[in-house]
């Protein structure tokens, strides 16, 4: 169900692109000022494979939705940026597979001519999410600054659009596909918060701990939503990132999961792959090279996410009811 975006009821409706639709769900939960929580698309077009995607794309609603507060997956559907898919909105993504197109920021624009179908990167969904008015994002990980970036300059337009975009998104740190300590350099320069969720340290995806520290630390879900409510009070442009590490029981211990990924990347450079397709191969050659461990690990990194995420929505919808 799909309501017209100069449909009456939302604050947010009244500058939204004709471009965005917003479900009815979704619609009615930001007019009652519940908790919501947007959901990327990528993940499921170009991170995991069928039929795993799709059951991990209803079971992360279902883990938002446990902790009281309402999913929004966002993707790019005949040209337009839905906020909020049905069912079978969801299973034709999960079953499109690689014939979705993957949209980040500067796709947006192309597929709206186009009337492309595809998943949203961490950076369009955020996007999506800020222009419905949705504060809190969850994900699996984010895009960053890639191993040898000073020589490919490939860096994430993910990072870019937490230093613009005011959306809190909650991640298990960055995979080490990446350079870690660069993504969080770029961090702080384009002034991002990266918060720990019961963590010191930044997660590393498949393991636990990164080298790298966190700014802050925080133990509670509340605790979070209230950064997030003085990020807005500054009026802070920019979004705030949460690491919030796998679960104990499905993280992949690094010196494992390590020279997995050193061998797609090696992989990925004998392909001569590059641009928007190094992240999708990689995690595909990871996937098959660690004999399915990485997918179990990812899909449970997933899910302990969006739990966390429909926790902090939760929260911050309270704070907002109070205020
Ligand atoms: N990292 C993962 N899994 C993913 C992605 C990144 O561990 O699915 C996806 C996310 O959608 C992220 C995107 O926003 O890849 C980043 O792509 P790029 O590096 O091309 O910006
Ligand atoms: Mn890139």
């Amino acid at each position: 169900m799909i309501t017209s975006p100069s449909g009456a009821s939302a604050a947010a409706s009244s500058a939204l692109s004709p471009l965005v639709r917003i479900s009815g769900e979704v619609r009615a939960a930001l007019d009652d000022g519940r908790g919501l929580v947007a959901l990327e698309s990528t993940i499921i077009t170009h991170g995991m494979p069928w039929p795993e995607n799709l059951d991990m794309a209803r079971a992360v609603e279902d883990a938002v939705r446990a902790q009281s507060a309402v999913p929004a997956t966002i993707a790019v559907i005949d040209g337009h940026l839905q906020v909020g898919l049905d069912d079978a909105a969801l299973e034709s993504l999960a079953r499109g597979g690689t014939s979705a197109i993957k949209v980040s920021r500067r796709d947006l624009a192309v597929a709206a001519v186009r009337k492309a179908t595809g998943g949203t990167t961490v950076a369009a969904t955020m996007i999506a999410a800020a222009a419905a008015g949705i504060a809190v994002f969850a994900t699996g990980g984010i895009g960053g600054v890639h191993r040898g970036a000073e020589t490919t300059f490939d860096i994430s337009a993910d990072l870019e659009e937490l230093g613009n975009t005011p959306v809190a998104v909650v991640c298990a740190g960055a995979k080490s596909i990446l350079d870690i300590p660069k993504t969080l350099e770029y961090l702080e320069t384009r002034g991002v918060p990266v918060l720990g969720y019961r963590t010191d340290v930044f997660p590393a995806f498949f393991s636990r701990e990164s080298g790298s520290g966190v700014d802050a630390r925080f133990d509670s879900a509340a605790e979070i939503a209230a950064v997030i409510a003085a990020q807005r009070a500054y009026g802070l442009k920019g979004g705030i990132l949460i690491g919030n590490p796998a679960p104990e029981e499905d993280a992949l211990p690094a010196n494992k999961i390590d020279s997995t990924i050193a061998a797609a990347l090696e992989d990925a450079d004998r392909a001569g792959i590059a641009g928007k397709d190094i992240t999708p191969f990689l995690l595909g050659r990871i996937k098959d090279l660690s004999g399915g461990a990485s997918l179990k690990a990812n899909i449970a990194l997933v899910l302990n996410n969006a739990r966390l995420a429909g926790a902090i929505a939760t929260e911050l919808a309270a704070l907002r009811r109070s205020a």
